[in-house]
């Protein structure tokens, strides 16, 4: 399996500013997980694309899988160093759908009704996965169930849980917390915590 390390791994400023290291990842979500049968799972791509599809967890389940190794930095200021997901590299949508130039924007679906945007350029990134493993657990319900983004370069907001669908869209629009007060983009080394930041 092909192991990918995040850059921000090596960065000399490996912490960013106003973060401390704990060494789990605490379970933070505007809802429960939600309870779904793998088998009724679907994952849809659609908007600024040629041919919008929708995977089964079996589709899901063929594309080539990749281990990502990546700290995750949450905007409450905990990081948790080291975690290792498992799960299909971004590029592997850009072989299932043709993505329109006008496309500037991935808007995350996600089955608790949360949502959250990502620039195209933040998305389509080296270490940027949708993963169903966790420290080599399969599918550990709080944190994942039963696919999640991984944004590494991002606050961890970005990293959505429980996703449903993915959005391409023409222009970035925020999601849920981005609409409440987060900031639009959340680099975590520019400290773009908050809107006032
Ligand atoms: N679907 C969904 N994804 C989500 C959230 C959520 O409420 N719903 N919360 C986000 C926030 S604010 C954080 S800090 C991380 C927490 O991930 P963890 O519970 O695996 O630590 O998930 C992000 N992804
Ligand atoms: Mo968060």
């Amino acid at each position: 399996m092909r192991r990918i390390i995040s850059p921000i791994n090596l960065r000399e400023d490996r912490l960013p500013p106003g973060q401390h290291w704990t060494n789990k990842l605490h379970i933070l979500g505007i809802s429960d997980p939600p309870d779904i049968d793998l088998s009724e799972y679907r994952f849809r791509i659609f908007g600024e694309v040629e041919n919008p599809i929708t995977l089964t967890w079996d589709d899901i389940m063929e594309l080539e899988k990749v281990e990502l190794i990546a700290d995750f930095h949450c905007v409450t200021r905990w990081s948790c160093p080291d975690v290792s997901w498992i799960g299909f590299h971004v590029d592997e949508i850009k072989k299932l759908v043709k993505i329109k130039e006008t496309a500037k924007s991935v808007m995350v679906h996600s089955l608790d009704g949360y949502t959250t945007n990502v620039p195209i350029e933040y998305f389509f990134d080296e270490d940027v996965i949708f993963a169903y493993m966790l420290n080599g657990k399969p599918i550990p319900a709080d944190n994942v169930y039963p696919l999640r983004l991984i944004v590494p370069k991002l606050y961890s907001w970005k990293s959505a849980k429980f996703v449903t669908a993915i959005e391409f869209k023409d222009k970035d629009e925020p999601g849920f917390w981005e609409k409440r007060g987060y900031h639009i983009l959340g680099d975590p080394w520019k400290e773009q915590r908050y809107w006032e930041d």
